[in-house]
């Protein structure tokens, strides 16, 4: 369980890092079975239901941006995972005692190229009848300022929820010179490999370019309070309730609030963040990264 300390840290600054939860032979096979994983994508020409690959990507020279929600349903490995009591007996303490698995994906920051996460708030994308809702990130490679750790602002999950549109549709990023947001306060989430993040769905955050030359892997996954349910609906009954992680499912939904707006029209380019951001025309972390180095 978390501390009171740590709990009263979350619900004030919107996140925590817990060092080192996954370690031994758990965080061993966790990285050999990524890299067979991402070995594989040789000869993948384009993304599919697994990989979302990098602009420079070719079917010789593998470049894989991210390993997609498929990674749940094919691997028993990251769908165990996902449901180890080691990480929801801590979520517990944020979210109660019933919890779902929203989603989640593998983001992989390469050395030298991965990609750079505009800032947005996960509501955004899937806001729900309350905000009892969060997303864990677990480190499969040592993470310092250097290799694109996720960045947060602290306390923003207690502010508005802002723009995510851009031309009249949504785009996955919000406009840093249209929000009245200190980035400047913007905290790295920094620590060894097996360390776990912790954001609300609302905390502004994002990451930059990785222009090390190490590696920056980042396991999401994403939890709802079981009576936190999604505004854009339910598509199958069988499979939300396939998700409950901790306690028993409810057809009760608990309303509180919240600011929300809803990711509609949908993104010209669907897929994943990386590509609904296309359409954002906004590039805070090249001029960031430009700016480090
Ligand atoms: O990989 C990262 O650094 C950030 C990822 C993120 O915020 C997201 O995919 O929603």
């Amino acid at each position: 369980m978390l501390s009171d300390q740590q709990i009263e840290a979350y619900r004030r600054d919107g996140y925590l890092v817990i060092p080192r939860l996954i370690q031994g032979e758990q965080l061993a096979e966790l990285r050999a079975l990524t890299d067979r994983i991402v070995g594989e994508a040789r000869g993948v020409a384009a993304n599919d239901e697994l990989y979302d690959l990098e602009p420079s990507h070719s079917a010789a020279l593998p470049r894989v941006r991210r390993l997609k929600p498929a990674i749940f349903r094919r691997y028993a490995f990251f769908h165990a995972l996902a449901r180890d009591p080691a990480i929801t007996t801590l979520l517990s303490s944020l979210l109660g005692p019933a919890i779902r698995l929203h989603g989640g994906k593998l983001n992989m920051k390469s050395a030298g190229y991965g990609s750079p996460v505009e800032w947005h708030q996960d509501w955004a994308f899937y806001p729900h009848t309350n905000d009892d809702v969060l997303a864990t990130g677990i480190y499969l490679d040592d993470c310092d300022v250097d290799n694109g750790p996720l960045m947060v602002v602290p306390g923003s999950h207690r502010g508005p929820t802002w723009d995510h549109h851009a031309d009249g549709r949504f785009c996955g990023a919000l406009d840093p010179a249209a929000c009245p947001l200190d980035l400047a306060t913007a905290v790295p989430l920094t620590g060894p490999a097996g360390s776990m993040t912790i954001h609300h769905v609302r905390l502004v955050h994002g990451s930059a370019l990785n222009r090390s030359n190490r590696q920056r892997r980042l396991l999401l996954h994403e939890y709802a309070a079981a009576d936190a349910w999604p505004l854009m609906g339910v598509a199958d009954f069988g499979e939300f309730n396939d998700r409950m992680v901790l306690g028993e499912p409810t057809i009760e939904p608990r309303v509180v609030p919240a600011p929300v707006r809803m990711p509609l029209p949908a993104a010209d380019h669907q897929g994943s963040i990386y590509e609904n951001q296309r359409g954002a025309g906004r590039r805070f972390f090249e001029t960031y990264a430009e700016a480090r180095h």
